[in-house]
């Protein structure tokens, strides 16, 4: 039943750049989305899956985190983007045995990322023998042993990694970590890692709880609606549905952003009448066009005029009586705030004094405020402090804890937050692991394990022997992608359990294993009938979901099934965990998260309510902060921007809206007026006339990274095509992950330790000289 797929690869000549779109969605949304779905799984499985995605009895899209309405959903419950993810995973092309005979991997690995996903879902376990061309077919078992033998032999647990990406479900995430944990260890990095990493530090230190404080009733219910750093008309399309919503209730929406994303100036409601016809509602009242980290500065230098209209008018801006109750640091933040020049600020953002005084305003009028964001501010040297900072402002206006107001950093993955709440974490708490330990009769444990950005220098070093992946496509996700593909090669085995091929299947260890496993969609039968998972979205709401496709290969086996099944061959038969009852009723595997996970009690009845129930919250809840003071924490972080050097561009690093990280859909970024290719860097007008340069010139860029003794490091990718784009002086943006490999290992946020993906200083050098 194998549908067509692409035999050519991109052809960067037949790209095409027009016009950047001012609105997202609209009709052509439909129409992509038809059009995408029917070409990956005919007309009969389209109508099967698009009408059951976010459905009370359908599944959880495996697209973004953004939830789903509560109580009213509407009979189309996705976005143009949400059924491209379903179409890539319900698809009907297949990649067989016979596939890999034809292509051998070396072939496959001068393939781009969109070719080998177009490929199809994966059908059958394979192996890649050492020294081998191909892959070749190898059963279960034998695959089981394999990896269990190379565990067993390894000098020390902490000697294998174990990579988990954000579309795992809860109860697969709560297996993966029980059985790593089984086996000793806790390098356990993520996705989360390289992602929101940054907001999860910041809002532990600050508030004591590192996820949101917001539901979507609080959003319609806010006046005031900041988003910073993020591109919901892509990334999370769904969004636009609540802002929508929220404007109708009579919020103000100010963007920050370094581009004029088209969902955050204009939206027309694809399901509304009026957005298809008429031309939708404008989102933002105010777009600040920051520069690339000039976040934190925008946000101190709001304090000091906040500070100032309350000397002006004492005790009707900041809420002192909150602050006296609730906080702790406040005097430090207030020195610092009123010390701030406000001529750094506009340096440093790029903004007009005369736009910080409108945001000022707008926050000071605001009865209940909310900041949204995203990758933007999380990518940053300085990610950590800045959404300290954000934090800062809300606290000291009283904005968190009730209804209207709070945190919003909105997640990627599907289940990213919900694999962290299951443990899914190089340092997780003791107290979890105590929970796990009195639950299994285990001994997990307690130092802490490699992060990603960590695992990818132990794998350099000769230290990591196994490397297995649930999920995601770890080469082309991390930064640095020639010294990662080096270190990955190092290992003596790589296993990935995936559904897509991908370039992580054609970098690989010594020996190398491709575990094909069921989606989202797919049904789930084991020996006690058809199962369901549980996922949590970005707002602690957690929730069932029903996969209902005939999974396109009978060998498929689910996330679950193949952790059990390795967990025995790995563990013994006669293990403590009861792994084969667990994956023969996954109520069992609940019944033992209702007592390990804080939260989750009863936890089996609780998610089978028709939408589910939400995880705890204190801050939310009851103006709790489980810190270290016991009270919401002003943290006061040294300013810090990204100044851009003479000659030199501030490069960030995004997402097309033809893609899921590092899932090709397509060539088309629609809304920037890109077409038919990806190999683009956005530079403005300005930075064009200096350098010399011209819409249409092709250009390498080269990344330049002074390393701790002071070396220049160089690191280069080829011919790219410049577009003349409206981005600050001194910026410049290119897709994801093509250009990964100008990004240095060793940029990190301080603290985090998340890959600093949106800063990267590059020159442009023309192709051929100029
Ligand atoms: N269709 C689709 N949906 C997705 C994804 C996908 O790839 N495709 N990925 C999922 C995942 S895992 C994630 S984490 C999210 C990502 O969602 P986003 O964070 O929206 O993703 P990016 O494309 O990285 O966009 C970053 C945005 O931040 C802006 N920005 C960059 N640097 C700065 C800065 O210094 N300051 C400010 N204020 N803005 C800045 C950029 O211009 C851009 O608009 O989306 C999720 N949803
Ligand atoms: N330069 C740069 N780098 C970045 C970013 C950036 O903005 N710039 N963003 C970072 C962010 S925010 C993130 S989250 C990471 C993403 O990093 P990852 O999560 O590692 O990458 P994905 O591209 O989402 O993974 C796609 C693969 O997952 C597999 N897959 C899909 N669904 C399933 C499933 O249900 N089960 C299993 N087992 N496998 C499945 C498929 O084989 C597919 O090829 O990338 C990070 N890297
Ligand atoms: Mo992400």
């Amino acid at each position: 039943m194998t549908r067509r797929r692409p035999a050519q690869d991109i052809d960067e000549s037949q790209l095409v750049v027009g016009h950047p779109q001012d609105h997202a969605a609209g009709v052509t949304a439909v129409a992509v989305s038809i059009q995408r779905a029917v070409e990956q799984m005919g007309p009969i499985r389209t109508a099967r899956t698009l009408t059951r995605v976010n459905q009370r009895h359908g599944f959880d899209c495996p697209g973004c985190a953004w939830p789903e309405t509560p109580g009213h959903r509407r009979p189309a419950e996705f976005c143009e983007n949400g059924a491209k993810a379903v179409a890539e995973e319900a698809t009907l092309r297949t990649v067989t045995p016979e596939f890999f005979a034809a292509h051998p991997v070396a072939e496959l690995a001068g393939k781009t990322d969109y070719w080998l996903g177009q490929q199809g879902r994966l059908t059958h376990p394979m192996v890649l023998r050492e020294g081998a061309g191909h892959y070749t077919p190898i059963g279960w078992d034998e695959a089981f042993r394999l990896i269990a033998d190379e565990l067993r032999t390894l000098p020390d647990p902490d000697h294998a990694v174990f990579y988990t990406s954000g579309r795992t479900s809860n109860e697969a995430a709560f297996l993966y970590q029980l059985m790593i944990r089984s086996y000793g260890t806790n390098n356990m990095p993520d996705c989360s890692n390289m992602c929101h990493e940054s907001s999860g530090s910041a809002l532990t230190e600050s508030i004591g709880i590192g996820k949101g404080s917001v539901t979507v009733p609080d959003l319609e219910f806010a006046d005031l609606i900041l988003i910073a750093g993020q591109n919901p008309g892509t990334n999370h399309p769904r969004m636009l549905s609540t802002l929508e919503a929220a404007k109708g209730n009579g919020a103000k929406i100010i963007a920050i952003n370094p581009l004029p994303e088209a969902g955050l100036l204009r939206f027309q409601d694809p399901q509304k009448v009026g957005g298809v016809i008429g031309k939708g509602v404008a989102i933002a009242d105010e777009f600040l066009q920051i520069r690339l980290g000039g976040d934190m500065a925008l946000f101190r230098g709001l304090a000091r005029l906040l500070f100032e209209a309350d000397d002006a008018a004492p005790g009707t801006v900041v809420d002192r009586a909150f602050v006296a109750e609730h906080c702790a640091g406040f005097d430090e933040y207030e020195r610092a705030a009123r010390a701030v020049d406000l001529d750094t600020v506009l340096d440093a953002t790029g903004l007009t004094r005369a736009q910080l005084r409108v945001t000022a305003d707008a926050l000071i009028r605001s009865q209940r405020t909310i900041a949204c964001w995203a990758m933007g501010l999380t990518q940053q040297t300085h990610g950590v402090a800045t959404i300290q900072e954000i934090t800062n402002l809300l606290l000291m206006r009283g904005m968190i804890g009730k209804p209207g107001a709070g945190v919003c950093p909105v997640r990627g993955h599907s289940n990213v937050q919900g694999d962290r709440t299951m443990g899914i974490w190089e340092k997780m708490p003791d107290s979890f692991l105590d929970a796990l330990d009195r639950e299994f009769g285990i001994t997990s444990p307690r130092r802490h394990g490699l992060d990603t950005v960590n695992a990818i220098r132990a794998m350099r070093d000769g230290q990591v022997g196994v490397f297995m992946a649930m999920g995601g496509n770890f080469i082309r996700a991390t930064p640095d992608t020639a010294a990662t593909e080096e270190a990955l090669r190092r290992c003596r085995l790589t296993v990935q359990v995936s559904t897509k091929l991908n370039r992580s299947h054609v970098v690989t260890g010594r020996e190398a294993l491709i575990l094909p496993t069921l989606g989202r969609t797919d049904k789930d039968i084991q020996a006690s009938g058809k199962q369901v998972v549980s996922v949590e979205d970005s707002m602690s709401m957690v929730h069932l979901s029903r996969g209902g496709l005939t999974p396109v290969s009978e060998h498929l086996r689910s996330e679950v099934g193949i952790v059990c099944d390795l967990a025995q061959e790995l563990l013994g038969e006669d293990h403590r965990v009861p792994w084969a009852a667990m994956s023969a009723d996954y109520d069992r595997i609940r019944d033992a998260i209702s007592r390990v996970v804080p939260g989750c009690e009863n936890y089996n009845e609780r998610v089978r309510r028709p939408d589910g129930f939400q995880l705890p919250h204190p801050p939310r809840d009851r103006r709790e902060f489980p810190t270290r003071t016991g009270k919401a924490n002003f943290v006061t972080g040294d300013l810090r921007w990204v100044p851009t050097p003479p000659g030199r561009l501030i490069l960030q690093t995004l997402r097309s809206h033809d893609q899921y990280n590092t899932t090709i859909y397509g060539l088309d970024d629609r809304y920037r007026g890109v077409k038919g290719g990806r190999r683009v860097v956005f530079v403005s007008a300005a930075d064009l006339a200096e350098q010399g340069l011209v819409d249409g010139s092709r250009v390498d860029v080269v990344s330049e990274w002074t390393t701790a003794d002071g070396t220049v490091e160089e690191r280069r990718v080829h011919d790219f095509r410049v577009v003349e784009y409206p981005t600050p002086k001194g910026n410049a943006a290119a897709y994801y992950p093509e250009t990964n490999p100008l990004i240095p290992l060793d940029h990190v946020a301080a603290t985090s330790n998340t890959p600093v993906s949106k800063a990267v200083v590059v020159r442009l050098e023309p192709v051929g000289g100029r």
